[in-house]
């Protein structure tokens, strides 16, 4: 069956006034770029003449500015859904304009299938490869592609030429079934190939092609500075104390990373320790450095639902394609970040707070507990089921104005039950086995910036004696203090 290409104007025909759309891909890369343009211009326009415009928007995690941004731009979005982080998206939801929810990255595609969640009208995806016959094979991210293209009735291919045809062999693409049916999915090493390396959907569902050349949207990461150094010595510390002590197996055992200039920082720190041994990594983001550390040995392999990486460091990859061929592999995330695979291989997590509690709750999401940063991305997901979760934070933000240690988390996405280790820059709190009042201690001595260590201190002596003690009078006095004075240090307990 002949593909039909087509310009993006032609393409956003296909999308109507209240259409559900899943976009492929995962973080800007591999996300779709002209047709959502294209889609937020005859928003603007219909708008204009006083019809009404909106869509339902599935993602895998966030897009580029060419996605939500445009159409956050165009107000041509009623709900989104499971994970942001373009200013104007995160400014119109914040405002309500756009209904946002906030998921567990691995459960969308589980959540649709079920029923919880409509199916989408239209898949969007961007691939390096379609064929006449139906094959798709996904670019830079893979995201809940398979799953919009199974189940949506039309799907538009952006076929980005700046995305080389090489790419194939790169992507892992499987669908779990549903219960009662599902088995166990038999990945048992962050190597283990278990799907095929396209999404093979009716070719008659294919109601577009259109060619595009774009590089991924990628923003930049700021330089390491001495706190961003610190926190990344700090955790390739604990490991190799863990792995001394017999804790970690000797071999090692495969990281995931979070999203981030303190993430990135992070694996560069792991990867320069000449203590730890050279790893794997079963992630969902692939950032910048681990593009270096593969290619100097230090990760041995790379698992993840995208290679969220500058346009460098991607040319890198195909100018030596060889070479990473069998180094890296892309996985819907599904799998990615599928809980039973997390907990079966014993993940070392390694995640970013926004702000964490003195008993080691953590808010990964709400900046000072109502305004929506991104998301709760795949944090969850790798928590919850880690061998050992570990949590990091600079102590303090805005100057020294915010301390990202708190009484109590103004949000919570996840609770003391699952958060083991807490670093800062000043150093490392142990939670394991602990009661809550020794894990305050433990917080305070070790992690909380100086200027904060008296302040929480003496909140601690104003909470009645209990199992978890709490002046609930008093528990966000910090937060009101930068509320209303622009300074936590003002709080007074
Ligand atoms: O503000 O941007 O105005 O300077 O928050 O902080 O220190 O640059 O941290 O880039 O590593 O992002 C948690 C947002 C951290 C990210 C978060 C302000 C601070 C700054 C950003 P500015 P940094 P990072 C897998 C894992 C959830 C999803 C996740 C995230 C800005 O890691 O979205 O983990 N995580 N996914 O000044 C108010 C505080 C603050 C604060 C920092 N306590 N109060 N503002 N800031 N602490 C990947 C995926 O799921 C895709």
């Amino acid at each position: 069956m002949a593909l039909k290409f087509m310009t993006a104007q032609e393409a956003a025909e296909f999308v109507n006034n209240g259409d559900i759309v899943g976009m492929g891909g995962f973080t800007p890369a591999g996300a779709p770029k002209d047709v959502p343009t294209a889609i937020a211009h005859k928003a603007e326009k219909l708008h204009a003449e006083g019809k009404p415009f909106k869509i339902g928007m599935y993602t895998g995690a966030s897009t580029g500015d060419s996605c939500d941004g445009m159409l956050a731009r165009a107000q041509a979005v009623q709900f989104r859904t499971p994970y942001q982080s373009t200013k104007d998206m995160r400014a119109e939801l914040n405002k309500q304009n756009v209904h946002y929810f906030d998921l567990h990255l691995s459960e969308l595609a589980q959540n649709i299938r079920y029923g919880f969640l409509p199916k989408p009208d239209v898949a969007i995806v961007e691939a390096c490869i379609v064929t006449e016959d139906g094959e798709i094979v996904p670019t830079a991210g893979v995201g809940n592609m398979p799953t919009f293209c199974h189940l949506a009735d039309k799907i538009i291919v952006e076929l980005n030429e700046a995305m080389p045809a090489c790419m194939r062999g790169l992507h892992d693409i499987y669908e779990p079934a549903d219960p009662p049916y599902r088995k166990e999915i038999p990945i048992y090493k962050p190597s283990d190939r278990i799907g095929s390396d396209c999404i093979k959907v009716d070719p008659k569902k294919i109601v577009a092609v259109v060619k595009t050349n774009r590089p991924n949207e990628v923003g930049k990461f700021t330089e390491l500075d001495e706190t961003t150094k610190r926190i990344g010595d700090n955790v390739a510390a604990f490991l190799e104390g863990e792995m001394k002590s017999g804790r970690i197996p000797k071999s090692f055992l495969p990281i995931q990373s979070g999203v981030g200039n303190i993430a990135n920082a992070v694996l560069g720190a792991l990867g320069e320790n000449p203590h730890i041994p050279a790893f794997e990594m079963y992630t969902e983001v692939i950032q910048d450095s681990v593009v270096g550390l593969l290619k100097e040995g230090r990760v041995k392999f790379a698992s993840g639902c995208s290679l969220t990486i500058g346009a460098d460091k991607l040319q890198d990859i195909v100018d030596h394609i060889d070479f990473f061929r069998d180094k890296i592999v892309l996985r819907p995330q599904e799998l990615s970040n599928n809980p039973e695979l997390i907990r079966r291989m014993g993940l070392i997590t390694i995640n970013t707070a926004l702000e964490a509690d003195i008993f080691g709750n953590i808010n990964s999401t709400h900046v000072l507990g109502t305004k929506m940063m991104n998301g709760i991305g795949g944090s969850g997901d790798f928590t919850r089921n880690a061998y050992v979760s570990i949590y990091t934070t600079p102590s303090t933000a805005k100057d020294g104005a915010i301390s990202a240690i708190v009484p109590m988390v103004s949000h919570m996405d996840h609770s003391e039950h699952s958060v083991k280790i807490l670093i800062t820059e000043n150093g490392i709190a142990d939670l394991r086995g602990k009661s809550p009042i020794q894990r305050a201690h433990e917080i305070i001595e070790n992690c909380v910036a100086d200027e904060y260590k008296d302040l929480l201190r003496s909140y601690l002596k104003t909470c009645p004696t209990a199992h978890t003690p709490h002046n609930l009078h008093k528990a966000f006095n910090m937060h009101e203090a930068f509320a209303e004075l622009g300074d936590m240090r003002k709080a007074t307990f």
